[in-house]
């Protein structure tokens, strides 16, 4: 009895940080902005066969239409209700993504944001993506509803009512972020409402949620919200599971507010990966490869039970949020493969792969002007289907990220090497590095300005390997180049500065 007990306890503690994906499915894609129709069938041509555990969506709830600039991305991140309506689709498509991408074992994760509603300057009228009236001026969402009373300008301490100050954590949770009208999260009214729209989306069968915006709310505001939270569906997933939370916490350091403040309510973004990786691999500030040896907790970031890491995301693959230049995206290609294949193979933290759509960027003074531009759409501002190129590749201006293969390949090398510890790591002190996973995969990256030519020991068993980087196992053939692992484990890589993709990735599942 004691020991169920102790069982129980320790689900009821953990098990807002386990992302539910299904076993041996170790990543996440956020599909940003794309339409629930095309999610559907990604889940079933794509994710699933690929072994991709599930898919972050952009903002399922009404938001504010705004025309000046042209349907910006960003006005997602202004709700004017949690009605199931956005430029992704209605209610019933959204239902019918939760249920295909479920059915195929592909879990769908929430981009919640509940910090806010619109911004201040929005105006009155029924410009919003269900046609609900709001006013902005005078806080009234009816569409929940909520009105002046829910909202924090009584608590807020600054003159404008605005954030103006990021060292004065209670302006940071009770203040407004670039104008947003600030929910009162203290009010159990507030609270109930914000759990009713989260229960509703559960029900339906999501997995989990990100929380946008966490550090500007209370962490026990936020715990109260959660605590209401239903289990996942039994139609999905096994009785007593806990939705999984991440949240949203920009932590670079030297801040009032730190990402350890939230860990009693879920996971954090851990935003120090993806500003020091790009660091690393652009070798910028005298960084080099050989120093992620110790990469992890070693660089000062959060526990890796704790943390939920990407190289980039839809905020700072465009100069918004945090990490600056050094971010790498799909705009430096070769440079991205390397750093979203070097995130894949290590043990550190769950992941979540970008996956975004090209706009025209125009930087002015070393600033994009364009960094508001929506995803593809139509002139009448419906966002643009996703299109599937004969050679898997996707069409109008999406990149697609999660298809290219050196990506695909070591989303599944993850999988393959799924608790597998950190092993035989090599470096030649500068660009050139090497580990394994135990004795399931070995990664070999030559980020030098020379070639690489190196005997290793990989861990592996004797046997011919397809690298995954170059090419694909099919059949009892590889595409790309082959490794002889020896009988004693040693295999010897010759990488040149000038490959394409200037690393080689070999696992159990693609030996030939
Ligand atoms: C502007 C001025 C204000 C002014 C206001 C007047 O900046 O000072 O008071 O006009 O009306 C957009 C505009 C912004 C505008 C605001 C309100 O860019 O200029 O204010 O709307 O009209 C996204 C975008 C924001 C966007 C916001 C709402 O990034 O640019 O603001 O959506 O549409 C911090 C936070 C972190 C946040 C990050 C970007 O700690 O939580 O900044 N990240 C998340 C999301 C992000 C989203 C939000 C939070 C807000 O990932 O995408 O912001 O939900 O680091
Ligand atoms: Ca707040």
């Amino acid at each position: 009895m004691r020991i169920f007990l102790l069982v129980v306890a320790f689900q009821f503690c953990w098990a807002q940080y386990n992302p539910n994906t299904k076993p041996g499915r170790t990543s996440i894609v956020h599909l940003f902005e794309w339409r629930w129709a095309d999610i559907a069938l990604e889940c079933e041509r794509y994710l699933a066969p690929n072994g991709y555990g599930g898919v972050q969506i952009s903002p399922p709830n009404e938001n504010i239409v705004l025309t000046n600039p042209w349907r910006p991305w960003w006005e997602r991140y202004q709700p004017i209700s949690y009605k199931l309506c956005s430029r992704s689709g209605n209610e019933n498509e959204f239902k019918d993504m939760v249920t295909r991408c479920n059915n195929v074992g592909v879990y769908i994760y929430v981009d919640a944001v509940v910090n806010h509603m619109c911004g201040s300057g929005g105006g009155s009228g029924t410009h919003s993506t269900c046609g609900s009236y709001f006013n902005a001026g005078t806080e009234d969402f009816p569409a929940v509803p909520f009105s002046s009373w829910d909202f924090n300008d009584g608590k807020c301490q600054t003159q404008n009512g605005e954030i103006q100050n990021y060292n004065d954590a209670n302006q940071v949770r009770d203040c407004r972020l670039v104008s947003l009208l600030d929910l009162a999260l203290g009010k159990d009214y507030v609270r109930s409402k914000v759990a009713e729209y989260m229960n509703h989306l559960i029900d339906i069968g999501v997995a989990g949620f990100r929380m946008d915006a966490s550090k500007h709310m209370w962490p026990g505001d936020m715990k109260a919200i959660l605590d209401q939270l239903h289990n996942l569906s039994t139609s999905w997933f096994a009785s007593g599971t806990r939705p999984f939370i991440y949240q949203e916490v920009i932590d670079l350091g030297g801040e009032a507010i730190s990402a350890s403040e939230y860990f009693g309510n879920g996971r954090v973004t851990e935003f120090k990966y993806g500003a020091k990786l790009g660091t690393v691999i652009r070798k910028w500030s005298g960084e080099k490869m050989a120093y992620l040896k110790n990469w992890g907790e070693g660089w000062g970031f959060m526990s890796s039970d704790k943390a939920l890491v990407f190289v980039d995301n839809h905020d700072n693959q465009r100069g918004h949020g945090a990490g600056g230049a050094s971010i790498l995206t799909f705009w430096d290609a070769r440079l991205y493969k390397m750093g979203v294949g070097f995130m894949l193979a290590h043990p550190y933290g769950f992941t979540r792969i970008m996956s975004s759509y090209r706009w025209s960027r125009n930087f002015e003074n070393g600033k994009d002007v364009n960094d508001w531009m929506g995803p593809p759409s139509n002139s009448d501002g419906s966002t643009k289907s996703v299109t599937i190129n004969a050679d898997t590749t996707c069409g109008n201006d999406w990149v697609c990220e999660h298809r290219w293969r050196q990506i695909r390949n070591m989303a599944i090398f993850r999988n393959v090497v799924d608790g597998q510890p950190f092993a035989n790591w090599w470096d030649n002190n500068s660009n050139q590095v090497a580990f394994g996973r135990g004795n399931k995969g070995f990664i070999v990256f030559n980020n030098d300005d020379w070639n690489l030519s190196q005997t290793l020991y990989t861990g592996l068993p004797e046997g011919t390997y397809c690298d995954v980087i170059s090419g694909d196992k099919q059949g009892s053939s590889c595409t790309g180049i082959t490794i002889q692992v020896y009988n004693n484990g040693n295999a010897n890589f010759q990488i040149s500065n000038h490959a394409e993709d200037p690393f080689v990735a070999i696992h159990v599942d693609a030996k030939l």
